[in-house]
């Protein structure tokens, strides 16, 4: 194996080769008819591919890579080919093979239409409300909930996410928490969301007059990292709502909380998205650090979504992260909550390194101020524990996206 070869590709002799569907993959030098001779090679044993993709080598200018799929009938079948592929290219690795996802593991989106089957999956339904939500009584928030959460309820992937006509009471309230933030973000915010949210005032209808919608800022974040939003009734389980993000998928509300308290919601509401979460993924490094919570949440036992769960709440939603000899927030809802954006960085609450295998047993409450946060170096450092973390965990196997097919590879037995 050459020295630059990434280490999720294991040679095909780290792997148990087992019939089934097979990726192999293997790097030809580009000189005409190498890879008709390694096709020739395949077809001659009388298999069928399902699948070829090529891309250039990213370590030398004139190689090729190229992963080919097929339905191995033996294991036999699958070393014969690796074998046949190693004499006439310069690397050969069985990347995965049929029997690499154990029966039990839980059912994941492998494909972006996949995450289709969400929208009828809500804990919390946008219409009925909990006695103690202000908008409890409101018949009329009520219907207007339900109204909205329409949208989410027949949203398809890849349609574009119908606009949501505001009406003058909920322009008021997002004026009043809009305004009440821009006053908090120079002094508490992190950098990056501090870089990025006069681009969102440019490009996405940002300002207090306004409440953008969801479409225009997906596609501003699908610009910058690839992320993009989906409409969503309410709140998703945990593990559906982690397994999006293995998509740079972003589940997000549409509709807002009650007017008679702007300043407090018991759930996320657009205000909460907009302001909180939207500029965080227009970072490239934040962005990256998500989607690795996410690629750890697919297929992961019960235990260990709960685990990711709390990684997910002490980062994207309450983190802090250490900016020169400041501390500054960047989790959604401390960026999205006056008061916890003062209180966090104030020296009542208990500071700790971000250390993910730590942080995966905090307990914490959810209705009040968090009595403990934890302190990222940058975003790059947290996704590397992550990562590190995630292949601690008892999935036995990794996983990979394919941002050209946006489906999920499976890899290799760990
Ligand atoms: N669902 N729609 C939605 N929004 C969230 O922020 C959210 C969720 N489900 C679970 C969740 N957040 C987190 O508390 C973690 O469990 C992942
Ligand atoms: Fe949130």
């Amino acid at each position: 194996m050459s020295a630059s070869t990434p280490a999720h590709l294991h040679k095909c002799t780290d792997i148990t080769i087992v019939p089934g569907k097979t990726t192999i993959h293997f790097t030809i030098t580009d000189k005409v008819g190498a890879l008709d001779e390694c096709l020739a090679a395949i077809k001659a044993m009388n298999i069928s591919l399902t699948r070829i993709e090529s891309r250039p080598s990213k370590t030398s200018e004139f190689d090729y890579e190229f992963f080919v799929d097929f339905d191995a009938a033996t294991s036999e079948q699958v070393l014969q080919v690796s074998k046949s592929l190693e004499a006439l290219s310069k690397q050969v690795h069985v990347v995965g093979t049929g029997a690499d996802i154990p029966d039990s593991t839980p059912w994941f989106p492998r494909k972006m239409v996949d995450l289709d089957t969400f929208a009828d999956k809500v804990l919390e339904m946008g219409e009925e409300l909990d006695a103690d939500h202000p908008g409890a009584k409101d018949a009329v928030y009520r219907a207007r909930r339900s109204e909205i959460t329409k949208i989410a309820k027949t949203y398809k992937t890849g349609q574009p996410i119908p606009h949501v006509e505001y009406t003058a009471v909920e322009k008021e309230t997002w004026a009043t928490v809009f305004n009440k933030l821009i006053t908090m973000f120079p002094n508490y915010a992190c950098r990056e969301h501090q870089y990025v949210f006069p681009l969102l005032i440019q490009n996405c209808g940002y300002g207090p007059d306004n409440i953008p919608q969801l479409d225009g800022v997906s596609k501003f974040l699908k610009d910058c990292t690839g992320f993009t939003l989906r409409p969503v009734m309410g709140l998703l389980t945990s593990r559906d709502f982690l397994n999006g993000l293995a998509f740079r998928v972003f589940h997000s509300t549409q509709y807002i909380r009650h007017h008679s308290k702007p300043l407090y919601t018991p759930e996320p509401d657009v205000c909460h998205e907009l302001l909180g979460h939207v500029p965080l993924f227009a970072n490239p490094d934040f962005a990256d650090f998500s989607q690795e919570i996410g690629l750890a949440s697919l297929g992961a036992s019960d235990d260990d979504i709960e685990r990711l769960a709390t990684i997910y709440w002490f980062t994207v939603e309450f983190g802090i992260c250490r900016q020169g000899d400041q501390l500054r927030a960047y989790g959604a809802g401390l960026l999205s909550s006056f008061g916890e954006l003062e209180y966090c960085l104030s020296d009542k609450p208990e500071v700790r390194p971000f250390e993910p295998s730590k942080v995966a047993q905090q307990k914490y409450p959810i209705t009040e101020y968090q009595p403990v946060y934890f302190v990222a170096e940058s975003f790059k450092d947290a996704q590397m524990r992550v990562r590190e973390f995630a292949n601690s965990l008892s999935r036995p196997f990794s996983v990979r996206y394919n941002a050209y097919t946006e489906s999920i590879e499976i890899l290799d037995s760990k």
